[in-house]
């Protein structure tokens, strides 16, 4: 399995809600690194443009209104097969649906608001990265 990294966000009601440590304990757990990571609130042409892919869907307002009203803590994680484990170590996207021990079983407050985001593939991990990290300011091995 290749060394891979990924980009996690802790969303807004997560940090509110005092979990960060909770939730970064379960990728440590699951055995990936937080490599880089920082504090921001997204503005809200900032949250569209993220979820981009989202535009025009029922939840889009919804979304980001809920990802703009506080600030989320950006990561880059870096472990084997990290964009799949990382998805794993989240759990389903609503949290209802979510297995025991997945951050979402544990952490989420609703469809909208369930604790983290994660990149789904390869190509989104690269982008989504870059959308909030400088190479210079990753620390990583690859
Ligand atoms: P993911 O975060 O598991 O990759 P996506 O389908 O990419 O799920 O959706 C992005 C985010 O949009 C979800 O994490 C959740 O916050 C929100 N969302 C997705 N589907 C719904 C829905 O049906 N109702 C409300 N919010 C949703
Ligand atoms: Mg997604």
């Amino acid at each position: 399995m290749p060394q891979e990294q990924t980009l996690s966000l802790i969303k807004p009601s997560s940090v509110t809600a005092n979990q960060i440590g909770g939730i970064i304990n379960k990728f440590e757990e699951g055995g990936l690194k937080v490599v880089a990571a920082k504090m921001v609130r997204l503005t809200e042409n900032q949250a569209k443009d993220f979820y981009g892919v989202h535009q025009g869907k029922p939840f889009f307002g919804e979304l980001i209104s809920f990802m703009t009203k506080g600030p989320i803590l950006a990561q880059v994680l870096e472990g084997e097969n990290a964009i799949q484990k990382n998805r794993e170590i989240m759990g389903a996207t609503n949290p209802a649906e979510a297995a025991p021990g997945t951050i979402r079983a544990e952490f989420a407050h609703s469809m909208t608001e369930n604790a983290v985001h994660g990149s789904d593939a390869p190509e989104t991990a690269e982008k989504e990265i870059a959308f909030f990290f400088d190479k210079k300011d990753i620390y990583g091995t690859i």
